[in-house]
């Protein structure tokens, strides 16, 4: 796929996608926006991608936030209809992806930045990382996601200190507090996200969508018990569970299919 603002490349069953404004710190305008919607839809629906990188161009930035001189002429109206539209073609999106999203944090994560890092499924960040929700000295609130899922990931006490100093808090304390899984060195960044999916990439693809999709439930509101009940008794109708048993029986490695 050729997008004017994303780098996107599949590469042995992963989809690389670099978020490639540079010049503007890799600021999420619209025209970008709409590109992820894109290479969402594209990832969710595509058997060959078992997982997705999710990163910034250059050393710099991962995101540094939403387009602001994008943005400024926004009225309540449109401010509404675009959140809308982000949460669900691009931030949900990521959250409910059957495929494990990685945001390789390869500098600044702020704003819709940092949101966009939190919709993914694991974080890791290069030290030289650091993550922040400024809105409020623009006048502002996180509109895509912000207030929820920061909470979610360090919890009431952390996500109102953060985002109402909106101070930046640097690469190890946000290991310290949950709001990143790794730190690595930055010419690791991409090595550690793909060791990572590696892995995953062993396992059953439908028992992995499945998982997720049981783990987001438990953060919504939803029963995440009765999802659990549900992906896990659908588990036992796939090919992969049956492929699983006999492997383990038959003393040899798994050869899944996602079917
Ligand atoms: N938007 C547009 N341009 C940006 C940008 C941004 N968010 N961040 C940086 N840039 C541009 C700068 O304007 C500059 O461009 P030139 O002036 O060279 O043309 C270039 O990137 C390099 O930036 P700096 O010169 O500022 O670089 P420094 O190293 O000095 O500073 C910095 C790095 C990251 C500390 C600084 O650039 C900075 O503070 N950036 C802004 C951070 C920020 O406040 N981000 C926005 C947070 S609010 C919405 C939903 C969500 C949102 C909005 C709407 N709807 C549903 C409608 C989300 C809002 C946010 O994300």
């Amino acid at each position: 796929m050729v997008y004017q603002n994303l780098i996107s490349e599949l590469k042995e069953n992963i989809l690389y996608v670099v978020i490639n404004r540079e010049k503007a710190l890799n600021a999420l305008n619209k025209d970008t926006l709409n590109e992820l919607a894109d290479v969402i839809a594209f990832a969710g629906k595509t058997n060959e991608v078992r997982g997705v990188i999710l990163t910034g161009a250059g050393e710099k930035a991962f995101v540094a936030g939403a387009d602001i001189k994008e943005f400024s002429e926004y009225n309540a109206k449109e401010g509404e209809e675009l959140a809308k539209r982000g949460h669900e073609n691009i931030f949900n999106a990521i959250e409910n992806s059957p495929k494990p999203f990685i945001a390789a944090i390869n500098g600044f994560a702020l704003g819709g930045g940092l949101e966009l890092a939190m919709a993914c499924h694991i974080r890791i960040a290069s030290e030289n990382a650091k993550l922040g929700l400024p809105e409020v000295t623009l006048g502002l609130i996180p509109g895509y996601g912000g207030t929820q899922r920061l909470t979610q990931l360090v919890g009431k006490g952390k996500a109102i200190e953060i985002i109402t100093t909106a101070n930046m808090v640097t690469a190890a304390e946000a290991e310290k507090i949950g709001l990143v899984n790794y730190v690595v060195p930055q010419a690791d960044l991409i090595n550690k996200a793909e060791e990572i999916l590696n892995v995953i990439k062993q396992r059953a693809p439908l028992a992995i969508a499945s998982a997720i999709k049981s783990i987001v439930a438990s953060l919504n509101e939803e029963n995440g018990y009765a999802i659990e009940i549900e992906e896990f008794a659908k588990c036992f109708e796939t090919a992969d569970f049956k492929e699983g048993v006999s492997a383990f029986v038959e003393k040899r490695k798994a050869i899944f299919t996602g079917k």
